[in-house]
């Protein structure tokens, strides 16, 4: 993998292994160990019923064999797509085992996201739900993929395993997480076993979970937050049991809470003002429910301080990033930070720097751009040469993108965004993405994509477009148009709006800033 994704320097990763927190082991190793210990236990439970921890081992073997028995080799690549089951944990854990490289697609994503990852990673390949719109993707894979199937099936396949390859070391790639984005083409982030083991036995230090956690599920499982921080791996690492929710509705969530005495979960700020709404028109709190977890997108003050009331449990803020570094606020915070702060970083092992323009530090209290490095955050995008040197420091500092001052009590407060991203409800869109892409269409001339407030999703994306020359397209045509391309749907704009020409900035750019504002009035 040399020369695929760029490594700690050595004299850091000498630091985090004589610490002790990167252990030089992988995920199946710490399955076995967990096995042991937790035997009967239940890890993760879905509509099917409940996987005990010595079964969640044993039958990740035997998937590991059967995937190696169709072809599978360590260190392939397999783009992952899946639905909220058990099954999904069996796969990451059999593929963690045999040393196949999970891609983390989402649900959403249509042929041209998976399209783009098998192509970008030359996936070996591409395990979906089995819906027909993945039906349909699978089917046009036109390109060499070995292994074809829904993650249920390959979570059925079983093969001898006496003859598995030893598991994967710390320093293996574990899996390629997704990028929010702010360029053309989405970035894939390579996390080692090291790296991703740290940042979720972190996480379930910093939120005080153990055996006897129960933890919801409820965000699509391949996301950086639901699966590891803490999520599904971090619950899993301290012998905690996951309960798998098919659908984030309060419907599905309350009932399976109550059912399965959950005492964790984690939502995007959206998600959580529908369950208070819910709460509250039905006079109904989740009885065993301890910690609501809210993160992806800023969540409002208000929002937070009527978490203990109507849900009653407390809030725990998380922002955090794909690239590693994820901030929370503590358990034990006073109202005041966990109600009007993001938290803190997860580790001391965290390095970040607020800076302004140019890179230099601003003193506490005064908003600039957040730098992170540390034990758990990437220092290179996986086969992005040519965009490293933009998206991290020369000396390995990963830009976030964000805006952010840290108060008094050194807490983060997000504060904004520099990036060129929408962030609606939680998923994130990259607006150059969907520019080119609707530059492509012969009835626009140019087209820039830009947020707009919403009360709900916090922010909506709005494509506001210059027509071709005699050209008269509208807001539907071009809706359908990039449907038809076969994009996520969250990419697909709120709202089209067409203008005579785009406000330019002194150097040429589009001033999107100027445009919002016009936009508003
Ligand atoms: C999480 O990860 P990503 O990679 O989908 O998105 C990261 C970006 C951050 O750079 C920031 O712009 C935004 O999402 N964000 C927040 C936030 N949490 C994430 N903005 C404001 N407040 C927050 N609490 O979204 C993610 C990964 C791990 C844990 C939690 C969230």
């Amino acid at each position: 993998m040399t020369g695929e994704f760029t490594p700690w320097p050595e004299a850091d990763a000498r630091r985090y292994r004589e610490s002790g927190i990167w252990r030089g082991i992988g995920f199946a190793t710490v399955l076995s160990e967990l096995a042991r210990r937790y035997g009967e236990h239940t890890a993760v439970v879905d509509a099917r019923g409940p996987v005990g921890y010595a079964a969640l081992a044993r039958r990740s073997e035997r998937v590991a064999a059967g995937l190696a028995a169709r072809g599978l080799r360590p260190g392939d690549i397999a783009v992952v797509q899946a639905r909220n089951d058990a099954d999904y944990v069996v796969l990451l854990f059999a593929a963690f085992r045999l040393g196949v490289i999970p891609v983390c697609a989402l649900p959403a994503h249509r042929e041209r996201e998976i399209g783009y990852f098998l192509d970008h990673t030359g996936a070996a390949a591409y395990l979906h739900p089995g819906e027909d719109d993945h039906r349909r993707i699978a089917a046009s894979t036109a390109r060499e993929v070995r292994l074809v199937t829904t993650v249920a099936e390959a979570a059925a396949s079983s093969g001898p395993v006496d003859a598995l390859p030893p598991p994967p070391g710390g320093g293996d790639l574990a899996l390629l997480q997704l990028s929010g984005g702010s360029t053309g083409v989405p970035k894939l982030i390579p996390r080692t076993h090291d790296d991703y083991l740290y940042s979720v036995r972190v996480a379930a230090e910093v939120c005080e979970i153990d055996d006897r956690t129960v933890y919801l599920c409820a965000l699509p499982a391949a996301h950086n937050f639901p699966l590891s921080s803490p999520g599904i791996l971090g619950v899993l690492s301290v012998g905690g049991t996951v309960v798998m929710a098919p659908d984030p509705s309060p419907d599905t969530c309350f009932d399976l809470m109550d059912d399965a005495g959950v005492t964790m979960t984690a939502v995007v700020p959206a998600l959580a003002q529908a369950w208070l709404t819910a709460a509250r028109t039905r006079g109904r709190r989740p009885g065993s429910l301890r910690v609501l977890q809210v993160g992806g997108a800023r969540l409002d003050a208000a929002h937070a301080a009527q978490v203990a009331p109507v849900l009653g449990c407390r809030v725990q803020q998380v922002f955090g990033m794909a690239e590693g570094l994820v901030c929370y606020t503590r358990l034990d915070a006073p109202d005041a930070v966990a109600h009007h702060t993001q938290g803190r970083p997860a580790s001391p092992y965290d390095e970040i720097r607020i800076v302004d323009d140019r890179d230099r530090d601003v003193p506490d209290g005064h908003s600039g751009h957040l730098l992170a490095r540390g034990p758990y955050t990437v220092r290179g995008y996986f086969r992005a040469a040519a965009h490293n040197p933009v998206a991290f420091t020369p000396d390995g500092y990963y830009r976030t993108g964000d805006l952010v001052r840290r108060t008094e009590t050194g807490d983060l407060v997000v504060t904004g965004r520099a990036k060129d991203q929408i962030n609606r409800g939680g998923e994130k869109i990259a607006a150059p993405e969907v520019e080119e892409l609707l530059r492509g269409h012969p009835d626009i001339h140019d087209a820039a994509v830009i947020a707009v407030p919403d009360p709900v999703l916090g922010e909506r994306s709005c494509a506001v477009c210059v027509a071709a020359p005699d050209r008269d397209p509208t807001g539907k045509q071009i809706r359908r148009h990039l449907r038809e391309l076969g994009v996520a749907a969250y990419k697909i704009p709120d709202l089209v709006r067409f203008v005579p020409h785009l406000p330019r900035t002194a150097v040429g750019k589009i001033d999107k800033k100027r445009l919002k504002e016009d936009l508003s009035r």
